[in-house]
This record gives structure tokens, C-alpha cells and sequence, in this order.
């Protein structure tokens, strides 16, 4: 009885000293569908030289998705560069500015910076907090990204979205919507990652204006369970500030 107490206090303490997302920590995906490939090319523009492609594959082991870049003509000023899958995909007749926030599937906000150490408490979509910023004005780079989803239906799915590199004054530089270049199959035996699915549906209920996301919509089922956990640590959580 007594752990049963002091557990969740403690869980609420690490919670509010790391920074995490409100919905909690970002889940490992560990059923990204085998040969699943988007690719976000960035367009000749005349208003940048940036050019290249971020091309995002399922790890072979259905965990995270592996991201290879390659990008050239980043400016000599305003570096460092950094880059984001943001919420939504880029209108056909629109600029970056549509592409809205970062996807952040957790709710956990920029005003704190990532702190690459801890990538699970980073916003899932900030890829150069958690994996490193552009430095250079020829940049490649290849890494795996454990929080990233290639399974329709998740918070962290990012197939239907958009990648953004950015001026390190956030200024927007350029823009591209990742698209499938290849269909994948889920790994048989794998877990679901359904906590992952219950917190997209929980982050679609607060929405984004303008973002036709909404719980309940389409494949989007809210756990009772989950969504009264949820309830439950915020009220706990009010308690321990107040
Ligand atoms: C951000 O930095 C770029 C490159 O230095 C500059 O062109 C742009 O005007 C800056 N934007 C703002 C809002 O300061
Ligand atoms: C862009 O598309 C939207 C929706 O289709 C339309 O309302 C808007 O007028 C268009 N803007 C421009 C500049 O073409
Ligand atoms: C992207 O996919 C997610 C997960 O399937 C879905 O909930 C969301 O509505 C989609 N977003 C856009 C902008 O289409
Ligand atoms: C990336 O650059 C931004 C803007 O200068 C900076 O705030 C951030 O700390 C940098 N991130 C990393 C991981 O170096
Ligand atoms: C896992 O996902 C697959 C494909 O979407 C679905 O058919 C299956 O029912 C899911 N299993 C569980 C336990 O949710
Ligand atoms: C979901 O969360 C519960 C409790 O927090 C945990 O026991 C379970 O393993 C998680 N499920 C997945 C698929 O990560
Ligand atoms: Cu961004």
C-alpha cells in the first residue's frame, strides 16, 4: 500500500524535473512495417540554394526508422541549421509557414531545448535536437531515431507530414512533405506499441487549429483506461503543485 503511494509521487517527481511531454515520456516504436520508405525532397526554390532529401526507412528490427540525409548549398550565415518533421504536411499552393508546429504527439512543448541525452523527453519531431544540428553547408548524416513511426494511425506517424530546416533564428528555409516510396509490412509478433496510439488520440483531442485531426476520427479508438490514467496523473499532478 504503502509503494503504491510513494511510486506514483516519485513518477511525478521525475516528471516534472525532466521536461518530459505532458502525455509522458515518447515511446520506443517497435513495430515500424518492414521495407516501409518515405522520402521528403526539398524543391528548387529560387529563394534558397538548400537542396537534397531526407529519406526515413523502418529499422530492419521494426524499431525506429532510419533516416539518411543528404543536403547541399546551406547558407555560410545563420548557422546553425536546424530541421524538424513539423505537424502537417505542406499545402500544393503553400509555403513552410502552413506546415504548423513541430510534431510533438506528447505535448511537450519547445521552451525547453531537447536535451539530446534524454531523446525520449525531446518533441519526436525535433531531429536535429535529438540527432544534431547542420553545421556544415554540404551536411549527411544517418542515424536511427527510436520515436519516429512509419504505422499509420500513431501520434508519431510522420509519413503524411512534413520536414522543415530552419535558420538558427527558426526563421523557415525550406520545406518538404515526406511521401511513400515504398510499402512496407508489419513485423508479425511484434507488439502494437498501443500506448503510443492512445497518446495520439489524446494529443488529436486538444488538435491543432486549421489540422483536420480529431479523436474519434478515422482508425482512432480512445481507451477509457488510458484516457482515465491520463486524467487521473493530471489531477495528481495539480495536487502535487498545488
Ligand atoms: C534569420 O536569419 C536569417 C539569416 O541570417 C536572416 O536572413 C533573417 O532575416 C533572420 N530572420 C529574423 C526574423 O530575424
Ligand atoms: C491556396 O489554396 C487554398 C485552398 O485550396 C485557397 O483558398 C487559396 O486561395 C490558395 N492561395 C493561393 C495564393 O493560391
Ligand atoms: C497523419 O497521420 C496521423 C496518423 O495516422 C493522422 O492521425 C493525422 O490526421 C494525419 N495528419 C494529417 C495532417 O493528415
Ligand atoms: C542547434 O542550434 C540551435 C540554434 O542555434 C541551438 O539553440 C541548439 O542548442 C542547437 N542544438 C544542438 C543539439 O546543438
Ligand atoms: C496490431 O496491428 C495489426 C495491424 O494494424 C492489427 O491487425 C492487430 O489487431 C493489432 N494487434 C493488437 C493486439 O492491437
Ligand atoms: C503501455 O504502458 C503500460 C503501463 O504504462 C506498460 O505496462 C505496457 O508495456 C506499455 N505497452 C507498450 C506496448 O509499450
Ligand atoms: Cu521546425
Amino acid at each position: 500500500m504503502r509503494t503504491s503511494i510513494i511510486l506514483p509521487t516519485l513518477s511525478l517527481l521525475a516528471l516534472a524535473a525532466a521536461d518530459t511531454g505532458r502525455l509522458g515520456d515518447a515511446e520506443v516504436v517497435t513495430n515500424n512495417p518492414i521495407g516501409a520508405s518515405y522520402e521528403a525532397r526539398l524543391p528548387n526554390i529560387a529563394t534558397t540554394d538548400v537542396r537534397g532529401v531526407f529519406i526515413a526507412t523502418s529499422n530492419p528490427s521494426g524499431r525506429g526508422v532510419d533516416f539518411q540525409i543528404t543536403l547541399d548549398g546551406l547558407p555560410s550565415t545563420g548557422g546553425p541549421f536546424m530541421y524538424h518533421i513539423h505537424d502537417a504536411p505542406i499545402p500544393p499552393n503553400g509555403t513552410c509557414a502552413q506546415t504548423l508546429a513541430h510534431q510533438d504527439p506528447y505535448i511537450r512543448g519547445e521552451e525547453t531545448p531537447c536535451d539530446a541525452t534524454a531523446p525520449q523527453t525531446c518533441q519526436v519531431g525535433d531531429l536535429s535536437g535529438k540527432h544534431g544540428n547542420i553545421t556544415s553547408g554540404s551536411f549527411h548524416d544517418t542515424y536511427t531515431d527510436l520515436y519516429a513511426s512509419l504505422v499509420p494511425g500513431l501520434g508519431s506517424f510522420f509519413g503524411n507530414r512534413s520536414v522543415v530546416v530552419h535558420f538558427s533564428n527558426k526563421t523557415r528555409i525550406t520545406c518538404a512533405n515526406f511521401q511513400i516510396i515504398g510499402h512496407g509490412a508489419v513485423p508479425s509478433g511484434s507488439p502494437n506499441g498501443t500506448n503510443a496510439t492512445t497518446m495520439g488520440c489524446e494529443w488529436f483531442g486538444y488538435g491543432y487549429p486549421g489540422v483536420a485531426e480529431r479523436a474519434g476520427s478515422a482508425d482512432y479508438e480512445c481507451g477509457g483506461e488510458d484516457a482515465g490514467g491520463f486524467g487521473a496523473v493530471l489531477a495528481a499532478l495539480a495536487a502535487f503543485v498545488l
